[in-house]
């Protein structure tokens, strides 16, 4: 092995080593995690939008083809937003721009994300898996108001 391999070499084990303590951090620190599946929640058929407190919603979509189910989502600025996502018949996406929400609506599961809406605007939401002819049409949006 010449000299420059084993710099190569120690460099990504640097980088990886790295990696690993930021996401051990992050993991332990900061309660940063993995999405995963909601396994306390029935899959449900009605969407709905409903105050759980100051400045704090809960927002339940289903995803069918090829809209969302959701009822129209109009929060002033500040709001956090607790989403639960599950799909009437096949694997859909759901990310909202200009956050790091980025879910999949799955059958007979239901995912969770929150979100915290800093900023006035609108969010667009697309589905980001593709899911048969009208997939395009899946979009929604979220609207924030001061
Ligand atoms: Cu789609």
């Amino acid at each position: 092995m010449v000299r420059s391999e084993r710099v190569i070499f120690g460099l990504s084990g640097a980088v990886m080593a790295l990696f690993l303590v930021g996401l051990l951090v992050l993991a332990t620190g900061f309660g940063v995690d993995v999405p995963g599946c909601v396994t306390e929640m029935k899959p449900f058929e009605q969407d709905t939008l409903f105050q759980t407190g100051d400045r704090r919603w809960e927002l339940h979509v289903v995803a069918r083809m090829w809209a969302y189910q959701m009822p129209a989502v109009e929060l002033p600025a500040g709001s956090e937003l607790d989403i639960y996502l599950t799909s009437g018949d096949v694997v859909h996406g759901f990310h909202i721009d200009r956050t790091n929400v980025n879910l999949m609506a799955v059958p007979g599961a239901v995912t969770y994300a929150r979100v915290r809406f800093s900023e006035p605007g609108e969010y667009p939401i697309v589905c980001h898996e593709y899911c048969g002819i009208g997939h395009q049409q899946m979009v929604g949006v979220i609207r924030i108001v001061q």
